[in-house]
């Protein structure tokens, strides 16, 4: 056993004298002090380097901060093993580091991960919470909070009974109170490296959030999300659907031997326990783990890209065709009926609050030359003739995740839209985005055309992975769903061309125009092969 010397034989070197012989760790405690005279002082301070023989260990228990921490220093420096003294009624987190020389008062906390340099003093009822940082010296006085995160500069003393809150850090990237408001909601505030700006999507607001690893390194961990409040009018129930579908994927992916960490998104509650955080000005927000490894296309690299995306959407409805979906709140109501899509256009046609009118009369009369069209599913649909399931509702390539070695299909994003709908509807939207030869954006429409091998490759695929819970009535309108989504998509590209761009973002004035023209450039290709395309999906079906 050890014998420990205090310097210093006042109050607390009293009280550190009580801690130590409870602790049962020491065989023999004495004092070293200049003025008082009791049978435990064995000598003056000066003296300190000739106990070192007798006294193996030996603690400063001096209020005077820089004091405490002077001698700490010296009786290191001449051999001495300097303890931390923790008394016994304190609560000390294992993973707390607490340094040499510091003291614990009885009743205080130190919880996780915080971390104690040397010569500090905890005093009785004081709180240190999880991640909060002492400096060496430091004296946190009787009854006082140190708040998670807070970093306490050397030898500060905090008063009795006050609470300390961490003061906010300037995070890179941060351009908006509202995103360092969410930031610090879902409790990334104290420790995020950055943020950036992330994706290509056209409605929300996406953040990459990086924190530091293990290593310490930045990695990308987060992706912070602003939900778009004129799109989206009831946060509340978008988010109970994402959360509802992912805890059922979840179940799925583990049945079936997958790992439902990569395969479906895992959304991250904020720290008070809600679904979303909503900043000042009413705007929700929320959070979901960055899948490491993964890709997000733009464009399909490759017919076999394409395919793989197939399977995963084809996949993705198969696995939410047990989910129930009358529990499913309807995000956007009537997203995908194409005849009220075409009176949203007729209607900001007829207003035209832009004056806008004269300027696209060629893709206006397209539309109206299609109204037929619009009624062509819708009427199945009423007919009882195709089902509604769970599906999707947006899906373009980019709104899935590949697997960066493997290169197939991971995981399904942009939760946002899933409700009762058509399959053909989400079949469609890939056809539409994915097998054109040029971006949804791109002005030189001869540039612009569909492409049938893509079109068959996605078809093989679709069919592959989700052909035998179709129906042959869903099947055979899935080309019907290419050519109407596609028709249906060109017309809200206008309808808010029409409307003043307030629905899809936009980088320039005709933006949505240039992007209505690419979708009539393809639905007029696809009616010209249409023949073609029932074909190849009689082929696979
Ligand atoms: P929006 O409704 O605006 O399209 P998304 O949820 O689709 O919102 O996110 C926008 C874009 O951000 C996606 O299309 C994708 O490019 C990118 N993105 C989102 N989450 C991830 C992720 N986990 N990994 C890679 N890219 C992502
Ligand atoms: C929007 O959110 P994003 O960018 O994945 C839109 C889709 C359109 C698509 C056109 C909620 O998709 O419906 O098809 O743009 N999403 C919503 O690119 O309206
Ligand atoms: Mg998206």
């Amino acid at each position: 056993m050890s014998n420990l010397l205090i310097l210093g034989a006042g109050g607390m070197g009293h009280m550190i004298y009580e801690m130590a012989m409870e602790s049962g760790e020491y065989e023999k405690v004495s004092f070293l002090d200049d003025a008082k005279k009791e049978s435990t002082v064995v000598g003056k301070l000066i003296d300190y380097s000739d106990f070192h023989g007798e006294y193996d260990c030996a603690v400063a228990a001096f209020g005077n901060n820089k004091l405490r921490l002077s001698w700490i220093e010296k009786l290191m420096a001449c051999g001495y093993t300097v303890p931390a003294i923790v008394h016994p009624s304190a609560v000390v987190s294992a993973s707390a580091e607490i340094g040499a020389g510091c003291f614990v008062m009885p009743r205080a906390v130190i919880n996780t991960k915080a971390r104690l340099d040397i010569g500090c003093l905890v005093n009785s009822g004081a709180v240190v919470d999880h991640d909060a940082v002492l400096e060496k010296g430091c004296h946190i006085s009787l009854g006082s909070v140190i708040r998670a995160y807070c970093q306490i500069s050397a030898f500060r003393k905090v008063a009795d009974g006050k609470v300390v809150y961490a003061r906010r850090r300037k995070i890179d990237g941060v351009d908006s109170g509202a995103l360092e408001d969410a930031l610090y909601a879902f409790g990334f505030g104290n420790k995020c490296s950055y943020v950036r700006p992330f994706g290509a999507g056209h409605i929300n607001e996406t953040y990459a959030v990086y924190m530091p690893n293990e290593g310490g390194e930045d990695e990308l961990m987060y992706v912070l999300q602003r939900i778009n409040k004129n799109v989206f009018k009831n946060p509340d129930e978008v988010m109970e659907n994402i959360f509802g579908v992912t805890e059922y994927l979840r179940r799925v992916i583990r049945e079936e031997g997958g790992d439902p960490d990569r395969e479906t998104l895992s959304y991250i509650k904020t720290k008070t326990g809600e679904n979303y955080f909503e900043d000042t000005d009413g705007f929700p927000w929320r959070c979901y783990n960055y899948i490491s490894d993964s890709v997000c296309y733009q464009s399909a690299e490759n017919a076999d890209q394409f395919y793989q995306s197939a399977r995963s959407f084809g996949r993705f409805l198969k696995q939410l065709s047990g989910y129930p979906a009358e529990t499913l709140h309807e995000t956007i109501p009537k997203f995908h009926d194409t005849e009220s899509r075409l009176a949203d256009f007729k209607r900001a046609l007829k207003r035209d609050v832009k004056n806008r009118e004269r300027t696209c009369r060629r893709e206006v009369r397209f539309v109206l030359n299609r109204e037929r069209d619009c009624s062509v599913v819708m009427e199945q649909l009423r007919a009882g003739n195709l089902p509604l399931r769970v599906t999707h509702n947006d899906t373009k390539l980019n709104n899935i995740l590949f697997d960066a070695h493997t290169k197939k299909g991971l995981c399904i994003i942009d939760l946002d839209t899933i409700m009762p709908g058509l399959a053909l509807s989400d079949y469609g939207d890939s056809i539409r985005f994915g097998a054109s030869t040029a971006a949804e954006d791109e002005p030189d429409l001869d540039k612009v055309h569909f492409d049938l091998d893509l079109f068959e490759a996605y078809t093989k695929g679709y069919l592959e992975a989700a052909g035998d819970v179709l129906t042959p009535a869903e099947k055979e309108y899935l080309p019907w769903g290419a050519r109407l989504l596609t028709l249906e998509c060109g017309m809200r590209f206008l309808t808010d061309y029409l409307q003043g761009d307030t629905y899809f973002k936009t980088e320039y004035p005709n933006h949505n125009l240039v992007r209505a023209r690419t979708q009539f450039k393809l639905v007029e290709e696809m009616e010209d092969r249409f023949g073609e395309m029932q074909a190849i999906v009689r082929k696979y079906s």
